[in-house]
């Protein structure tokens, strides 16, 4: 259709993806066969049919269940590498992922070999499909603040192939308060800070990350709108929110697409933007979180345009390198 053709088009940035969130059914039984592993369920399509969730909670149980076939360097580069293969397919010229070394060193795999199989990939999608790329380790929230202190520290050696840090797994009950004194700690060690905040959880917990955390970004946010004063501070700090409109439907943070924040979003001048965050898991990658989001909230072309701007914009690239892209949208 005219409208897919319109978002194939645009030169597209991916700020809030899960690198463990991008396994397809199809790649992990190839893996979980070549390293011998068992998984609960008989064929791709059995574990397809589980992929039906009530909240975050049920998803992320299967995702860490998922994520366990993963035990060698070539795993994460292959994860990686299709995900950035796909993407590239969709225009995508950008990428700032995530990765969440805890969900694989409490396993016994070392974060050696989680990190060097992800930049592996990553730097051959840049030199191959000229796609720019950031990595963001996120510190799960489940856990406590003192075992995201022992991954910093494991970082360390890998600081220069580290951009960022986030906040992502269980919301509610594990606020960004819980995380200030590492995420200072991280700061200090030169990693630019972003959270999961307003997904499941209250519009305090959006505060807490951008008082206490002092993020650069909101992941997710969805909840702002619920606090004028709130709304007021992300406007005028420029504050980018990173949504996922796919994912909100599939986790019931909106009971349908047309619920969408998206366009009230952008019509306030909020710096909002669209991802896909796991897009194996909630049935799209960038294309389609774009097409569901502009069909259901009947979004013309500069308003695409805008939410593609605004990502370039939220992005960590150098300003003239933001320019040259914001160019191209236009
Ligand atoms: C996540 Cl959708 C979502 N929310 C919080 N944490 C996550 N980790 C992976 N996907
Ligand atoms: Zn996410």
């Amino acid at each position: 259709t005219e409208l897919k053709k319109v978002i194939q088009g645009i030169p597209k940035a991916e700020l809030h993806l899960h690198l463990e969130g991008s396994f397809e059914p199809e790649l992990m039984f190839k893996i979980a066969k070549r390293n011998k592993i068992v998984l609960d369920y008989a064929s791709i399509d059995s574990l397809k049919e589980a992929y039906k969730f009530n909240n975050l909670q049920e998803f992320l149980d299967l995702y860490y269940i998922g994520a366990q076939v993963l035990l060698h360097e070539q795993d994460f580069f292959d994860l990686t590498w299709a995900y950035l293969t796909k993407v590239h397919s969709q225009n995508v010229v950008h990428v700032e992922v995530f990765f969440d070394p805890q969900t694989h060193t409490d396993r016994g795999v070392p974060f050696d070999v989680v990190i060097t199989g992800i930049h592996k990939a990553l730097e051959k999608a840049e030199h191959e499909l000229h796609i720019s790329y950031r990595l963001i380790m996120s510190y799960l929230r489940h856990l406590s603040e003192e075992a995201a202190f022992k991954t910093l520290e494991s970082s360390l050696p890998y600081k220069d192939w580290i951009d960022g840090v986030g906040l992502d797994s269980s919301e509610l009950g594990n606020p960004p308060s819980k995380f200030v004194n590492v995420f200072k700690a991280s700061y200090n060690y030169g990693y630019t800070l972003v959270a999961h905040a307003g997904e499941e959880g209250p519009v305090d917990y959006i505060w807490q990350a951008l008082e206490l955390l002092q993020v650069v970004r909101i992941d997710h946010g969805n909840r702002c709108l619920e606090d004028e004063a709130l709304v007021k501070r992300l406007i005028e700090e420029k504050i980018p929110l990173t949504l996922c409109p796919l994912s909100n439907v599939a986790l019931n943070v909106i009971q349908k697409m047309e619920d969408h924040p998206a366009l009230k979003m952008l019509e306030i001048g909020m710096i909002a933007t669209i991802h896909s965050d796991d897009p194996a898991y909630f049935g799209g990658y960038m294309n389609e979180n774009y097409y569901e989001t502009a069909k259901a909230l009947h979004l013309n072309n500069s308003q695409l345009k805008q939410l593609a701007i605004n990502a370039f914009e939220a992005s960590w690239l150098t300003r003239e390198t933001k320019e040259k892209h914001i160019a191209h949208v236009k």
